[in-house]
């Protein structure tokens, strides 16, 4: 078998996706998600000009050793775009492999090693009832698990927070010629948190798992004093307190909080998090199979991981394309140190350019039966929907000086 083919889709169902498909000789096709949110057409350039050609004609069946042409071919290892790249190529030859198996996925990987793959979700508001409105309106589909984001006041718009109750939806990348900039004091910030977890955990009771997201904002002390601060609330975990790139910044933090820890939908390899994992500053690790080298190389950062008691918790929002969100279930329900799966529904329409086999239940996501990942594109609704220039926010302290976004 060789591949005969292989096209970047460039679409924009409300978001910007960049897809790899794959064609086989024997016309297999195999899905891939390159999507780097506000970098889409560095990783589709990638792609097209760089990794297509040498794709062509070679056996789609050799996953590890074309994951290692690709990587140690660059020379320039790792980085979010190479990465990309590479996870939409191996995403789409796992893909390939299922559908020539005739098997989902997830047997591949090693079959079920559990009944379903627990979802978070993401509730928000600018004040406290609409908060409380967001969570009431994700535990009534069916969600049991919730990440809590709240507007800070005398902040404007910040990470995290919904246009309100109406869409409730969260999207962070803005359509237009210049990003968003929104203004951050940490100290405010800081302030606020701990008592949104109070008045959440007295209105919905203890046992909700309750999640939080700092998006890389604080110093390693401010957050060893939120972790602390939250304790009593019981979270499930807090996410990217410090940033990313620091690996010995989540030392002090550990060592002044209980307050389970999870980071890494930034990173992009192994190397990004070893040292946190071999050292145990994390309790969960956030990697995603597009932003780190596709299904090859996550199911190495997690068999890392599982040697040291650090559990699964794979990102999951909108950025990341229906292909992506299929490749993190089916790896989720198969290792055995699965934690917990981010999971933002995508629009409708992004739903109808991708449909899909995977499904929510019950707070559980389910790969579903069909073999390969269990997604297909309908190319067609796709080219109605071409690229539009979209950014991620910057941020800025409330003097100007640009700060962690
Ligand atoms: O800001 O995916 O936990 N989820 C997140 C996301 C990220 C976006 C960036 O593209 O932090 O909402
Ligand atoms: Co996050």
């Amino acid at each position: 078998m060789k591949i005969r083919d292989a096209q970047v889709i460039v679409t924009s169902p409300g978001r910007n996706f960049a897809t790899l498909k794959v064609t086989t000789d024997d016309g297999v096709t195999g899905l891939g998600d390159a999507t780097v949110n506000g970098r889409e057409l560095a990783v589709a350039s990638y792609l097209r000009d760089h990794v297509v050609p040498l794709l062509i004609g070679r056996d789609p069946h050799r996953i590890e050793d074309t994951w290692q042409f690709l990587y140690k071919g660059a020379y320039w290892r790792r980085g979010p775009v190479t990465m990309a790249a590479i996870a939409a190529v191996d995403v789409a030859l796992w893909d390939i492999k299922g559908k020539v198996a005739g098997l989902p996925l997830y047997q591949l990987l090693g079959g079920a090693s559990r009944d379903g793959v627990l979802a978070y979700c993401h509730a928000s508001g600018k004040d406290m009832p609409e908060l409380f409105d967001s969570v009431q309106r994700h535990l009534a589909l069916g969600y049991r698990a919730v990440r809590i984001q709240s507007a800070v006041p005398g902040l404007g718009k910040i990470y995290g927070v919904g246009d309100g109750v109406a869409s409730g939806r969260y999207e962070p990348a803005f359509r237009g010629p210049l990003p968003a900039e929104e203004t951050w004091d940490s100290r405010a910030y800081l302030r606020h948190i701990p008592g949104v977890f109070e008045k959440v955990r007295e209105r919905f009771g203890a046992e909700l798992p309750l999640l939080h997201d700092a998006h890389h904002r604080l110093t390693p002390v401010e957050a060893a004093r939120l972790g602390k601060d939250l304790e009593p609330y019981d979270l499930f975990w807090l996410e990217d307190v410090t940033p990313a790139e620091d690996q010995d910044a989540l030392r002090l933090v550990r060592q002044h909080t209980t307050t389970p820890l999870a980071i890494g939908e930034v990173f992009n390899s192994i190397w990004d998090c070893e040292r946190l994992i071999r050292a145990r500053l994390i309790d969960y690790i956030r990697t995603s199979a597009v932003h780190a080298g596709g299904i090859t190389h996550l199911r190495r950062i997690f068999g890392l991981a599982e040697l040291y008691g650090v559990k699964s918790g794979s990102h999951g929002p909108t950025d990341v394309s229906p292909v992506t969100m299929a490749a993190a279930v089916h790896l989720d329900l198969a290792i055995p140190n699965f934690g917990i799966q981010e999971h933002m529904r995508h629009e409708p329409i992004v739903d109808e350019v991708f449909p899909h086999a995977y499904r929510f239940a019950d707070g559980y996501l389910h790969p579903g039966e069909a073999s390969g990942l269990g997604v297909s594109i309908d190319e067609e609704l796709a080219a109605r929907y071409p690229y539009e220039r979209a950014y991620l926010p910057v941020n800025r302290l409330t003097d100007g000086t640009a700060f962690d976004w």
